[in-house]
């Protein structure tokens, strides 16, 4: 067998193990472990359906691999959704090599958990995140799901679809405090592309990057391929940014609480988390500190 290849099965059954036995002492443990290891830039690419997300995830996948650096990527489906289009871990066993042992594609659905997020997607991340250069992470753009997915990613990638109407749509709900880097996708399709990209420059004050982070706005097309390589620079860009300042300690650790949060929250309602409030003392170790938490609420 393949060297890559057992290195999936690996990750793989490790995976599941996971998610049967995410309880135990021993798995636990080995969560806490890998969230000491963090080593990738996490991204997070949301934006409406159809946007065009998992064909430009498809294209940074070659993209990050032309650049010899290895990446683990996260397909969250919402589970409430028809399937429309074919699901990214679907679609990319044609377009790459099976023995690559430096691209991994795992598919799950979004529960109730972080809205739009599954409650494996933080423990999986972790784990992906002490292996890869790079972790990226799609998700749909249902509601909250754009705020939810700032929550467990260093970097927002916000797709925009032209003449989508969006840009007015995004203004009113605010979403535009969500992305570190926006998208306009299908920028071959250039004259409603120009007038989005436009729109969205205009409206560039409506977007609230914390500190100095200089939001960019990066015209793709896949078809064309157009603007990947830039948007490659402006993902280096932005995680040489990141290690600069703690930024990237700092909203790590405020994932980490929030994460530990909603976990308490969703087991112990509000009561548990008012009580929570009191308790929690965190420094690292998330995964333990969760189970600490529930033998004393
Ligand atoms: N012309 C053009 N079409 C594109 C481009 N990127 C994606 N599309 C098309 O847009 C449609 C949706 O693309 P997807 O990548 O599946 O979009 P998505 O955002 O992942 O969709 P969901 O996961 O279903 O929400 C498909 O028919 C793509 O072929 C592009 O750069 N140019
Ligand atoms: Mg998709």
């Amino acid at each position: 067998m393949k060297k890559g290849i057992k290195k999936k099965i690996f990750l793989s059954n490790l995976l599941e193990q996971i998610e049967i036995n995410r309880d135990t002492v021993e798995i636990i443990g080995k969560l806490d472990e890998f969230h000491l290891k963090a080593k990738s830039h996490v991204i997070g690419v949301t934006g409406p359906p159809g946007a065009g997300k998992s064909s430009l995830v498809d294209k940074l996948i070659l993209e990050i691999r032309q650049n010899k650096k290895s990446v683990g990527v996260i397909a969250i489906d919402p589970s409430s959704r028809k399937s429309g289009g074919a699901l990214l871990g679907d679609r990319t066993r044609f377009l790459l090599d099976p023995n690559d042992n430096d691209v991994f594609v795992r598919s799950m659905a979004a529960k109730d958990f972080l809205g739009g997020l599954s409650e494996l997607t933080f423990p999986t991340m972790t784990v992906m995140r002490s292996i890869f250069d790079y972790v990226i992470i799609e998700t749909v753009g249902v509601g909250q799901s754009e705020t939810n997915v700032k929550e467990v990613v260093d970097s927002v990638i916000l797709c925009v679809q032209p003449g989508s109407g969006d840009t007015i749509q995004f203004m009113k709900s605010g979403i535009f405090e969500i992305p570190d880097i926006v998208v306009v996708t299908k920028s071959d399709i250039e004259t409603i592309a120009n007038l989005t990209y436009s729109e969205l420059t205009n409206s560039k004050n409506y977007f609230k990057a914390p500190n100095d982070w200089d939001i960019e706005i990066i015209k793709t097309s896949v078809v064309k391929n157009l603007g990947l390589d830039l948007l490659f620079k402006e993902i280096q860009r932005r995680w040489l940014w990141l290690k600069k300042n703690k930024n990237i300690q700092n909203q790590r650790y405020d994932q980490d609480i929030s994460w530990i949060k909603k976990t308490i929250m969703r087991e112990f309602g509000t009561n548990g988390v008012k009580k929570l409030d009191k308790l929690l003392s965190y420094k690292n170790k998330p995964f333990s500190t969760v189970k600490k938490l529930k033998k004393i609420l």
